[in-house]
């Protein structure tokens, strides 16, 4: 594999090979509407850079540059390729509207990111190829088919990349801009070995985490910081899963961001195995960075264990978020609610466990059965996937997709949340936990900033947020916060300002409904006009054949060999089948049974083996390696067993069960 080097920019294209490429707002363009753009889009700028040189490249993204409508100026009035970036699903639900601008203007439409991931066969429909899973390989080689003028109708990247191969981002015209940005965004890892019942990540980029080389990552740093970008966002999904990669990482960050006139300020998302971890609590602090995200997601442990959130389990969840505080890094807590152990106490639990533990910043969402996930197939089983008519036209913050288990109504679950988002952004809530952070830090940030923001500049940055119009009482209490923050730990005064325009920035500046549709939609559920989740989960007779032809013995030899207790192999293979076949979705309908035997859905089997067993046997999913066999040998084992019969009965019941559950409500 070589590397070709970055794509011209915006230059005289050679005829034919000019290329747009999008990132994607929401659907509805709603997104951002009054806060500045977050994160500069590495997604695209990676994109851009595995572009041979000898195309032009132009990025546009809609979140710094405006939705894209027929009317926009583009930076040319021709583009022969565009390809549209979608960062999650109801991203990718804008895919046909930019689709069919951009066809009648004769473009050819690519798409590819997370957002595509689970609205495939939707998504085929209107664009000429779609982009699965990661593009290092495939973007390349989709360039090379269409000049040879026979590209493929979907591009699928099967065995992971390696990050080595992944390119620093060419930002292009954003390279200019990348201060109006409130972060440039590097990414250091893929992948997170923890396996929680609600998420995506594992199925897009994998359990085994890849990184890419450290000093690729120092380089984009650099780059960034040349490029004016005062903050970044490490954007892995677990910064510190291979704690060792992230150690060697720091150890050589710390000396890049010393030697720049004033060091950058840095974020990312951990979990909250870091307070077990004391040298890298240091180092983080060490290298700047100023908070992490952390799904705490709940403070009541058996809907942590309920969600396979095993990670958090460890000891007492207030210690070892002020463990991680003590060190002056902040945490930006994300919290759900909806899970089958959560009672009437649940809001005040988790309103008492942010408090106490004084977590800088927090949200709280409702727990979302993403489509495929392992948390969709157990509520699809259980007949529990229920929602409002025309769901998908109302505020994402009054949407819920779960009936919940713990005698709380769906209705309770959005006033809740309410209450609880409301509860995190009191002025006076916020400025308690801002002071007891102060107060309980043990070991100070080492590091020396020119510019390091001052009191006056601190409270001059907050009063500039106009749009947050702060009452005077309001004000007072944040200038305390700040003053007393300086007094006990000047360090800590730009963190902690950051930390109040987290917590602000969503919660004041950000509308996430009206009144009116709130009312109207509680009223709705008190009503209890509900229509179900009548996806249908298929069981193909190609699939069937492949089965018994192919697939059964892939994942019968890994769990064989994995799996202490031989027993369990029989349950631990219908798992895997059910959570395979749920996952592929109505694309399944239309294939073949040698579609079915691609090297993709072998690697993506055996990636569900790993994550089942890791699960039976209750393992810590970070440290499991598993064993390989070859599937020849299980063929000896497998011939009088009647296991594949028996498996093969068992799939089709439970997909059976889901489906009744269609048939009973039709
Ligand atoms: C940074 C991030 C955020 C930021 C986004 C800030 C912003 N606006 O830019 C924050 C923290 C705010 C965020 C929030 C959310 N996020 Co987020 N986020 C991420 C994260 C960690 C990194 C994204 C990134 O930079 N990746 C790096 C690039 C290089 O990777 P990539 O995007 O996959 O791009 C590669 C390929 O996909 C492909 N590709 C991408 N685009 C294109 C286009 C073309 C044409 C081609 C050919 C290829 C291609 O090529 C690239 C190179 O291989 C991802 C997880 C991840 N590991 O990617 C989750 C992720 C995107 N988020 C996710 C989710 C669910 C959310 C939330 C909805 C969570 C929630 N319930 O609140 C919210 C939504 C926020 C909102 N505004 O409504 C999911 C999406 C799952 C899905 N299938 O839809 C992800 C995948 C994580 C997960 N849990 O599964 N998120
Ligand atoms: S820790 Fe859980 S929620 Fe976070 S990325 Fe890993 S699997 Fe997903």
């Amino acid at each position: 594999m070589t590397i070709e080097l970055p794509a011209r920019m915006t230059e005289a294209a050679p005829h034919g090979r000019r290329i747009l490429l999008i990132q994607a707002v929401d659907y509805d363009e709603r997104m951002l509407s009054g806060i500045e753009p977050q994160l500069a889009p590495v997604s695209v700028a990676t994109v851009a850079a595995l572009t041979p040189p000898d195309f032009c490249v132009d990025i546009w993204d809609e979140n710094l540059d405006g939705p894209i409508n027929s009317s926009t100026a583009l930076p040319s009035e021709h583009y022969d390729i565009v390809g549209i970036s979608t960062l999650f699903e109801r991203v990718g639900r804008r895919v046909p509207k930019l689709a069919a601008l951009f066809k009648e203007r004769g473009a050819y439409i690519c798409a590819g990111g997370p957002g595509v991931s689970n609205q495939v066969q939707a998504l085929n429909k209107c664009v000429d190829s779609l982009f699965l899973n990661e593009a290092e390989y495939t973007w390349p080689a989709f360039l090379r088919d269409w000049i040879a003028g026979c590209p493929k109708r979907e591009y699928v990247q099967v065995a992971k990349p390696d990050l080595a191969h992944s390119p620093a981002p060419n930002w292009g015209r954003l390279g200019a801009r990348i201060s109006s940005y409130r972060s440039g965004s590097v990414q250091t890892t893929r992948g997170c070995p923890f396996d929680c019942e609600f998420c995506d990540v594992i199925y897009l980029y994998g359990r085994a985490q890849r990184h890419k080389p450290i000093e690729n990552v120092l380089t984009e740093v650099r780059n960034l910081e040349r490029l004016g970008a005062r903050r970044i966002m490490f954007t892995d999904d677990e910064f510190v899963g291979d704690p060792r990669y992230a150690k060697a990482l720091l150890a050589q960050l710390i000396p890049v961001n010393n030697s720049f006139y004033s060091p950058l300020a840095f974020h990312t998302q951990f979990t909250m195995t870091l307070s077990q971890r004391d040298e890298l609590l240091e180092l983080l602090a060490d290298a700047n960075f100023w908070y992490g995200v952390v799904g705490i997601e709940s403070f009541n442990k058996p809907s942590l264990l309920e969600t396979h959130k095993i990670q958090n389990m460890n000891g007492d969840i207030v210690e070892n978020l002020q463990k991680i505080l003590s060190y002056g890094i902040g945490i930006n807590g994300s919290l759900i609610v909806g899970f089958d152990n959560d009672g009437h106490d649940i809001f005040d639990r988790i309103f008492r466990g942010v408090q106490d533990a004084c977590v800088p910043s927090a949200s709280v969402s409702i727990l979302r059965a993403t489509y495929g996930t392992k948390l969709w197939t157990r509520m699809r089983e259980s007949n529990r996937l229920w929602k409002l008519p025309n769901q998908e036209h109302i505020a994402e913050a009054l949407q819920v997709d779960i009936l919940p288990a713990g005698g709380l109504s769906r209705s309770q679950l959005i006033e809740g949340r309410i209450y609880l988002n409301n509860a995190f952004a009191d002025i006076n809530n916020l400025c308690q936990r801002l002071r007891g952070w102060v107060s309980m830090i043990r070991r100070l940030p080492n590091v020396h900033d020119r510019r390091s923001l001052s009191l006056d500049g601190s409270i001059r940055l907050i009063r500039s947020y106009k749009a947050f119009a702060f009452t005077p009482t309001e004000l007072r209490a944040i200038e305390d916060t700040l003053a007393f923050t300086n007094s006990v730990a000047p360090v800590m005064i730009g963190r902690v300002a950051d930390s109040i325009l987290n917590q602000l920035r969503w919660h004041r500046l950000r509308t996430f409904h009206g009144k009116e549709q709130l009312e109207a939609v509680l009223a709705a559920e008190r009503a209890g006009k509900l229509v179900p989740d009548v996806t249908p989960v298929l069981l193909p007779a190609s699939f069937s054949r492949a089965f018994r032809h192919h697939l059964f013995r892939v994942v019968y030899a890994r769990l064989v060999r994995n799996l202490a207790d031989v027993e369990s192999v029989a349950n631990a293979a219908s798992e895997v089948f059910v959570d395979f076949l749920v996952r592929i979705g109505d694309e399944s309908a239309s294939m073949e049974e040698n579609d079915f035997l691609q090297p993709r859905h072998d690697a993506f089997l055996r990636l569900l083996c790993d994550r089942t067993v890791v699960r039976m046997t209750g393992q810590a999913p970070e440290g499991y390696s598993p064993i390989e066999d070859s599937a020849e040998s299980a063929v000896v084992r497998l011939k009088k067993s009647g296991l594949p019969d028996a498996v093969l009965k068992d799939i089709g019941d439970r997909l059976r069960r889901i489906n009744e559950q269609n048939m009973q409500v039709a």
